[in-house]
């Protein structure tokens, strides 16, 4: 039997994992992301920039809600869903992030834990990106420790009345629909759909980001909002209705983070090979060939994990503890991947025009968002010891 050769883009083969559909549809997300969003990254990043109407596409791509069954979306796996998010962060973390907000944090919990008026009434205009939705759960003084958020909705003639403050809100300036987690009179955490125009609802926008800049970021303030009964989500109860959405969510990171990684892999390659100094071609040093092993290595070993940890969650298998060991991983070798391609770069991997320094930045971020690099170090620490060390 014939070996088949070393195929150093796809060490271990990943693509023989994948069948047939799911490499269609990862193809199509690709050209899609190099035809339509590579071309307007660069501006939008420079003048943090986002076009809502890019949201309509993403709708006719079929990439929002992508796994939910009925209502206009695509019924996918995870897998298809993780093959996108890798293409779509390819491109920009901004577009990975409008796919994994509108679709596992705003429609997702609406499907699980709203009535059927309700699934009714929002999710084939959020599938059709013809509604931008948001995903209100940090604060300002509760972000890894969502359990201290001080949001309340009070009991109101034929609904509730909601105060509070949510921040660092992705799509918070562009958005028409507010998913707000918030305690209820007896404590108990719940689901409000606000409206944008709604009376007391006001939402301000984040400038100066050097992260994720072509993302929309803001803050939600609620004075008082009245948010009719219908608005409520019956079946979300309790903190566990937030997190239960996030794990999916954090599914998608592990695949996006390292589509951005490969970009920047790829680009310090071919720009090791390029570029010449002390006579030569950088790719010929020893300190060169290193650096792109261990990327090549990262990437590789974290790819198969992710297509892993996907693969159980289309069987009903995961658990948070597996999504936290994978997102952690994922988030933190992509961040050592692209700072080491910047410095590839080197003077040159300043510059925007190369779009490693971009990724870099927005990978900074994917370490943070969705439950911090250490959160999931402690959350993978009490799943071996037993022992609960988030607080003292
Ligand atoms: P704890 O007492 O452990 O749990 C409270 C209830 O929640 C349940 N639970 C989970 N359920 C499903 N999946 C998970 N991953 C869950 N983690 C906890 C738990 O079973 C319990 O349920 P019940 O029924 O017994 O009440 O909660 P804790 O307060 O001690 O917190 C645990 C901790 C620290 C792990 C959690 O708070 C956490 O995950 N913190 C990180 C917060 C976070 O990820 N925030 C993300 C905000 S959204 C965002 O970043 C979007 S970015 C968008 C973009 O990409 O642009
Ligand atoms: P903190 O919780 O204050 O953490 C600061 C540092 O302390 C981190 O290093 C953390 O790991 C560490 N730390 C915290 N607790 C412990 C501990 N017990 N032990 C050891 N170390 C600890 N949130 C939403 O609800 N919706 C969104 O759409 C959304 N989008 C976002 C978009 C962007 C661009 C950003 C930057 C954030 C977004 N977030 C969103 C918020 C994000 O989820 C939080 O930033 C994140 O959960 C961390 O919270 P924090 O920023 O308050 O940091």
């Amino acid at each position: 039997m014939t070996r088949p050769a070393f195929d150093p883009q796809d060490p271990l083969r990943l693509d023989d994992l994948l069948t047939g559909e799911e490499r269609m549809i990862r193809d199509g997300a690709r050209r899609f992301a190099d035809d339509r969003l590579m071309p307007l990254i660069l501006d939008w990043h420079r003048h943090e920039r986002f076009d809502p109407a890019l949201m309509r596409e993403l709708g006719q791509m079929g990439f929002l809600g992508m796994t939910l069954q009925g209502y206009g979306c695509a019924g996918a796996s995870f897998v298809d869903y993780g093959l996108v998010a890798r293409e779509m962060e390819r491109a920009d973390a901004a577009f990975r992030s409008a796919c994994g907000v509108q679709g596992g944090l705003v429609m997702t919990p609406i499907h699980r834990y709203g009535s059927a008026e309700q699934r009714e009434r929002f999710l084939p205009p959020l599938a059709r990106g013809e509604r931008i939705g948001a995903f209100g759960l940090t604060e300002p003084d509760a972000g890894s420790d969502p359990s201290a958020m001080r949001s309340r909705a009070v009991p109101a003639d034929g609904g509730w009345r909601l105060s509070g403050t949510k921040t660092w809100i992705t799509h918070a300036p562009i958005a028409d629909l507010f998913l707000v987690w918030a305690r209820d009179e007896t404590g108990e955490v719940g689901g409000f759909l606000l409206e944008r125009g709604m009376p007391g609802l006001e939402t301000t926008r984040i400038e100066g980001k050097f992260s994720v800049r072509a993302s929309p970021t803001g803050i939600i303030a609620m004075d008082e909002v009245f948010v009719p009964a219908e608005n409520r989500l019956p079946g979300a109860r309790g903190l566990g209705a937030p997190l239960g959405c996030l794990n999916r969510a954090r599914l998608a990171i592990c695949w996006g983070a390292l589509g951005a990684a490969e970009f920047c892999w790829q680009a310090a390659l071919g720009y090791v090979v390029d570029r010449h100094q002390f006579g030569r071609p950088l790719a010929a040093n020893q300190l060169v060939q290193a650096k792109l092993a261990d990327m090549q290595t990262e990437i590789t070993l974290a790819l198969h994990a992710t297509l892993r940890l996907s693969r159980l969650e289309d069987e009903g298998r995961t658990t948070p503890e597996m999504i936290s060991l994978v997102k952690r991983n994922s988030a933190r070798k992509a961040l050592e991947v692209a700072r080491l391609a910047r410095d590839m770069h080197g003077g040159n991997g300043i510059s925007d025009e190369y779009h490693v320094i971009r990724h870099m930045l927005n990978l900074e971020v994917e370490n943070t968002l969705e439950g911090t690099y250490d959160i999931h170090s402690l959350v993978l620490g009490a799943a071996q010891t037993g022992i609960r060390a988030f607080t003292a």
